[in-house]
């Protein structure tokens, strides 16, 4: 298709899911002039393209949502405890119309290349519509979970069957219907998708190659008590997700493990099992930092799945030793161990039969040939990375943003790289989002940049630009940050990129926790951003 060259905007905003349409709002708040492309045709990011049966958030809807109007937290009320997609998708698309977001949203587009232009000091970006932009910041709202990750298995293409991944599900559903379904993966999505697929299918086969912890969800309809509870109590809610570690609105309990006495600590497993939840993860200050704690924690969830699963040899297979529980993003569930008690239900461990190829007629083992009428990728995500270095980024003296983290992302607070002045990067690596509730994290970074932009304007500079040295510091302070806890210890984690093959080892988020990263960056903001250079 034929494109334009536009006229030169203020701010060129990559993706409309929850970043970029907030984005957007503080932009046109600033009176700037920007626009907002979006590769799908409606708002929405992680929201419009997980369709799949069951997606569901893992954060509780009140909490995961904007604090930015209080009008707004008033207006909606949330149905269930967690919001399904639909829900979630309802919600953005309110929020896109309650504040005219639409009209400065492209949508069905796509960015090919964005170049910064020397000579201009400003960001050249073109479209596959064969549009010309230029802007003179260029922010990315891409999400850290955008990019699929598609396993190159031989013979995939000469599948007769139906094929789709998770997170590019078609609009109009997938019957299954009476169909011998495979669903490779065991991550969030995949527990998620396995109960709702297991029911209409003839019979469904779980390809697993790590086993993982899950904690019932325990969702429920929310009652009209419950969101007017929500509504008075607001401003304290969004307080403590803003100071907490995880931008959640609970506080990490401070008992240590195993100061507590065997029976009362299996009671406080207990409660966190029948409350449902990630929660669980806050029972005790240490677990996610002491090997002995966490052991204590990860004991009681594999004797769950061997009390829930009544086939003994499955439920082994089902248990997870690889990694501390909580060092890759915890599932949480709705019915998935009891899923395996059904007889239409078949568990295949790939790490001891392993798949070999993709035929026409379904997946080959090295053991056994599983013929298939459908197959789901519920394997994750390129992620963090992924969707930044896709897009084709070039900085100063065209240096390409893929060749400057050819061997792991490297930032100044997650939110710039040296080298691409005046390019921002919402919850990008090295900030600490996925590791917490991230629309509580979005926030945080869209602000921090709103009010970088104010600065840079009443200091009559026109470019800002992390500098190498901040940009080390701060990338040996990620690495610190994690070497405290145990996430490292998750050898198969997309945290480390490891389940993209050939992708950098690199631990990619920021664990200190939000609270303490907030603080650092409204410190940088308050003496004047050092680290970051701000010229003409
Ligand atoms: P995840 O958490 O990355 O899970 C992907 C799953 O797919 C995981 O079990 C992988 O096993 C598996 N996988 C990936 N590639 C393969 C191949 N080639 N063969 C077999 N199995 C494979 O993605 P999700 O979509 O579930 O969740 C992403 C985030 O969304 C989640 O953390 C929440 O924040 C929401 P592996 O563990 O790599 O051995």
């Amino acid at each position: 298709p034929q494109g334009t060259r536009g006229p030169a905007l203020d701010a060129i905003v990559v993706g409309a899911g929850f970043s970029g349409l907030y984005m957007l709002h503080r932009l046109r708040g600033l009176g700037l002039d920007a626009v907002v492309l979006e590769s799908g045709d409606g708002v929405g990011g992680t929201w419009y393209w997980n369709r799949y049966p069951g997606a569901r958030c893992d954060s509780e809807s009140w909490s995961y949502s904007y604090s930015f109007s209080p009008e707004l937290e008033q207006e909606w009320t949330w149905a269930e405890r967690y919001p399904s997609q639909p829900e979630m998708l309802r919600y953005l698309d309110h929020v896109a119309d309650r504040f005219d977001l639409r009209r400065d949203i492209r949508f069905g587009t796509t960015v090919t290349a964005a170049s910064f232009r020397d000579a201009h000091g400003d960001w050249e970006v073109r479209t596959d519509t064969g549009d010309v932009l230029t802007a003179r910041f260029l922010i990315t709202a891409v999400g850290c979970l955008s990019s699929a990750n598609v396993p190159d298995i031989d013979g995939r293409a000469s599948f007769a069957g139906e094929q789709h991944h998770t997170g590019r599900w078609p609009h109009d559903g997938v019957d299954v219907t009476g169909k011998r379904v495979g669903v490779i993966g065991t991550g969030s999505t995949g527990i998620q998708v396995i109960p709702k697929l297991a029911e209409p299918a003839s019979h469904l086969t779980v390809f697993q190659r790590t086993p993982n912890f899950s904690i019932p969800a325990r969702n429920r309809p929310l009652t009209e008590a419950d969101n007017a509870s929500f509504k008075a109590h607001y401003g304290a809610i969004r307080r403590l997700q803003r100071s907490s570690t995880n931008g959640h609105p609970y506080l990490i309990a401070d008992r240590a493990t195993l100061s507590v006495p065997d029976e009362e600590r299996t009671r406080i497993y207990e409660d966190g099992w029948a409350r449902g939840g990630l929660q669980f993860r806050a029972a005790f200050s240490d677990m996610m930092v002491d090997k002995a704690a966490n052991d204590a924690a990860s004991d009681f969830l594999r004797s769950k799945i061997r009390e829930v699963v009544t086939d003994p040899a499955t439920a082994e297979k089902l248990l997870p030793f690889d990694h501390p529980f909580a060092a890759k993003r915890p599932p949480i569930d709705t019915e998935y161990f009891e899923t395996y008690n059904r007889d239409d239900v078949t568990l295949v461990d790939v790490r001891s039969d392993p798949i070999v190829e993709i035929t026409p007629a379904g997946i080959r083992t090295e053991s056994a040939e599983h013929p298939l009428d459908t197959i789901v990728f519920a394997t994750g995500f390129d992620a963090m990375t992924g969707p930044l270095l896709r897009m084709g980024i070039h900085g100063r003296d065209g240096l390409a943003l893929s060749e400057k983290w050819a061997a792991g992302p490297r930032t100044y607070l997650g939110l710039q790289t040296a080298g691409f002045p005046n390019l921002f990067t919402i919850t990008g690596p090295g900030s600490p989002s996925v590791l917490a509730n991230v629309p509580t994290c979005i926030e945080q970074h869209v602000d921090w940049i709103a009010e970088a932009l104010v600065h840079l304007d009443e200091r009559g500079a026109t470019l800002i630009e992390a500098e190498p040295d901040a940009e080390d510091r701060w990338v040996d302070h990620v690495n610190a940050a994690a070497d405290r806890t145990l996430l490292p210890l998750a050898g198969s984690s997309w945290y480390l990129g490891a389940n993209v093959p050939g992708k950098p080892r690199v631990f990619m988020p920021y664990a200190g926790g939000l609270g303490a990263y907030t603080r650092l960056c409204d410190d940088v903001a308050a003496r004047g951003y050092p680290g970051f250079a701000l010229s003409t």
